[in-house]
């Protein structure tokens, strides 16, 4: 759905009916916009829905007004197959009809839907225990036995059959559309719906100037007190704290306050960095490399330590921090991962080294900003950063281990 309506291999094209919007904003690139009754995407089904099939997309429903179809699959007179939005009952379903498309079984949510805000959702088929079952944002949901389906002919997107009838249109936006012609295990739903989506970049390869841009929104941020440039060959990155012009050694007020990366903590989340911290000794001071802040607050910090001598990831009372001690005055890639479908918080430390701790919470709101070395609110005792930060990279999902590994490499 990055604007095109053919399938990643360039296949199975949909074909487009009223105005959908091509170019809307997705939970990767671009998303199919249906904001209006009429807008829906059609084609062939790629599966057999009487056999083992998948469904797997993520959708934004606006207005929770009505019945809204994410996607289906049906025939001219009604969905065999669909996952939904169901108003009456306020929750996601994964419906199925009887082969005589009189009755239908459905699955739903155990919680309410919430409506604008990406949610993933997947339904699975297996046929021999003749079993549907729901999966919201990678955890399984309802299930329902004695299922049987039948072969649809029609791949549906933002639009039902029922009766004859055309229903739940509108669905909002969807993205990511997937078919499948096998039961995805509950393994898969989890990485499907923990998939990476960049929200937020700095590079900090500017080098000289008073601000640094976020390559994803396109944000410059102003750089903050005691904060500038090192440019090491074709290394560059942020200094916070480094000597002055007399060559003194600083430290103290520094950071830089960026763009909102409009990542919701309750959801998936994963942050990457690369730190060095430029002290003598372990001192016993903490030291924030980044932070989410939201009205003046940090929501999470990763740091530094100054009681365990550790690197930490500390987030809404939970800190889930480093087997090993710090190395000061060394590059160190640190990488933060919230997995709501696991229920944790992971860490990991120079791409390969990783502990983790059980987590539930976070926050719903979206307008949190990213903070580079400091904690708020701010004190001047303590929490400033002082070395280098290079290359923070902010994601809505789960980076994955060889996600992580693969980008270890500062830009
Ligand atoms: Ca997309
Ligand atoms: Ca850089």
């Amino acid at each position: 759905m990055d604007g095109t309506l053919a399938d990643a291999d360039g296949n199975n094209a949909l074909t487009s009916h009223g105005d959908p919007d091509l170019a809307s904003a997705g939970y990767t690139g671009r998303a199919a916009g249906l904001g209006d009754p009429q807008d829906h995407l059609s084609g062939t089904v790629p599966a057999d829905t009487s056999k083992n099939f998948s469904l797997s997309a993520w959708a934004k429903v606006d207005d929770g007004g009505a019945d809204r179809a994410v996607v289906a699959a049906g025939d001219g007179t009604a969905f065999s197959a669909g996952l939904y939005f169901d108003a009456a009952a306020g929750r996601w379903a994964f419906g199925m009809t009887t082969p005589d498309r009189t009755g239908l079984r459905v699955a739903h949510s155990q919680a309410q839907a919430e409506t604008g805000v990406w949610t993933h959702l997947a339904g699975t088929y297996e046929f021999t225990t003749r079993t549907l079952t729901l999966y919201v944002d990678g955890v399984r949901q309802g299930q329902v036995t004695g299922v049987d389906g039948w072969q649809a002919s029609q791949l549906l997107v933002g639009r039902h059959r029922w009766n004859g009838a055309e229903v739940g249109g509108a669905p909002g936006a969807v993205d990511e559309l997937k078919v499948y012609a096998r039961t995805v295990n509950e393994d898969e739903v989890r990485q499907l719906a923990g998939q990476a989506s960049l929200r937020g970049h700095h590079r900090f390869n500017e080098g000289t100037g008073a601000g640094t841009q976020d390559e994803v929104t396109g944000t410059v941020a102003p750089l903050s007190g005691k904060t500038g440039w090192e440019v090491d060959g074709d290394d560059t990155s942020l200094r916070l704290n480094g000597p002055d012009e007399s060559g003194q050694e600083q430290d103290g007020e520094a950071y830089v306050s960026g763009a909102a990366p409009g990542i919701r903590t309750d959801r998936s989340f994963s942050i990457s960095a690369w730190a060095r911290l430029d002290t003598d000794a372990h001192d016993g001071k903490d030291r924030t490399v980044v932070s989410l802040v939201r009205d003046g607050s940090s929501l999470l910090d990763l740091r530094y330590s100054g009681a365990s001598k550790k690197w930490e990831f500390v987030f809404g009372g939970t800190t889930v921090r480093t087997a090993y001690r710090a190395e000061l005055q060394e590059w160190t890639y640190l990488t933060a991962v919230h997995d709501k479908a696991k229920a944790e918080v992971r860490l990991y430390f120079n791409a390969i080294y990783v502990t983790s701790v059980p987590f539930t919470g976070g926050s719903a709101e979206t307008g949190s900003t990213v903070e580079f070395g400091r904690l708020s609110p701010a004190t001047a005792a303590g929490s400033f950063w002082k070395g280098g930060i290079d290359d923070v990279r902010v994601y809505a999902g789960v980076l994955s281990e060889q996600q992580i590994v693969a980008q270890a490499i500062r830009t």
